[in-house]
């Protein structure tokens, strides 16, 4: 199979919610040569936001969008390895930082935070993985606990966009703030929801994280380990 027809075949996995042939065809969209973020971007995360919009429309009912997201979870496991060999090379150079990361309270969308978190590791960030419905007493728990100078926090609902605010708002009280730099983001987080909430930066994909990541790591961070 070619590229185009690799992408059209993971489409069809990824709607009919088919994880052993999304797990396969990432396995031979990889041996074709293709670029692991690429086939990440055009052949997965692209055709899980279809199904998004199609469940939307309700053309597709819950169990099968949660299938759909255990096809890109399948196909996901199979890149892994490569992605972060991948991340390593495009965002070059290694920086001994911690980051606690998690899904905020009340969502328990992870597929984007665990793209993210992989990036980052790719580039020696240590990643402490909250996983989802992350109250905002855990993240400052684990940032005191791991000496954290990095937090990434992720939301997919509009529901809980708010949970974002209060885990800065928390990290301020525990007085902890001015020793981390905090990113946000989720399909639905503007930049100028970042800024509105205190946090210190937003990207829209997992490359763009790792670039702001590298840059707010690159700021002073008063208090970092
Ligand atoms: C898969 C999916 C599910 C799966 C989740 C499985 C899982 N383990 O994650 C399941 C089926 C369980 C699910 C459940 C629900 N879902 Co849902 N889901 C989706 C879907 C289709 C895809 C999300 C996804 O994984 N995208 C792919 C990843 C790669 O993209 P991403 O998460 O945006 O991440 C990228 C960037 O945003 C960024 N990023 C992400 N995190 C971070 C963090 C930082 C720090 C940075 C810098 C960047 C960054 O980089 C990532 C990599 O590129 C979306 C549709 C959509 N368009 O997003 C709906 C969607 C998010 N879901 C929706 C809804 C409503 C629900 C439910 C409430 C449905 C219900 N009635 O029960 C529940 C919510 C349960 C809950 N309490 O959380 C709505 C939200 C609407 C809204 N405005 O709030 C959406 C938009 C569907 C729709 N079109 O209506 N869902």
């Amino acid at each position: 199979m070619d590229g185009a027809a690799l992408y059209g075949a993971i489409r069809a996995a990824v709607v009919e919610g088919d994880a052993e042939r999304a797990g396969a065809l990432a396995g031979e969209a990889l041996r074709a040569g293709l670029d692991p973020l690429e086939i990440l971007d055009r052949g997965f995360t692209s055709s899980l936001r279809h199904v998004g919009s199609c469940w939307e429309k309700g053309e597709l009912y819950l169990p099968e969008m949660m299938l759909a997201a255990e096809a890109v979870k399948a196909g996901l496991a199979v890149l892994k390895p490569r992605l972060s060999a991948a991340g390593a090379s495009k965002a070059g150079g290694a920086a001994p930082l911690v980051c606690v990361m998690g899904t905020v309270a009340g969502d328990i969308h992870d597929i984007g935070k665990n793209i993210v978190g992989t990036l980052l590791e790719a580039i020696g960030v240590r990643v402490v993985d909250l996983g989802t419905d992350v109250e905002a007493s855990r993240f400052v728990g684990a940032v005191r606990e791991h000496g954290a100078n990095l937090v990434g926090m992720s939301a997919l609902l509009t529901s809980t966009m708010p949970a974002m605010r209060q885990v800065v708002e928390a990290l301020e009280a525990a007085g902890l703030r001015r020793g981390v730099r905090i990113a946000v983001g989720g399909a639905p987080v503007t930049k100028a929801f970042a800024q509105e909430i205190g946090a210190d930066g937003t990207a829209a994909d997992g490359m763009g994280a790792l670039r702001l990541f590298q840059s707010l790591a690159a700021k002073e961070v008063p208090g970092a380990v």
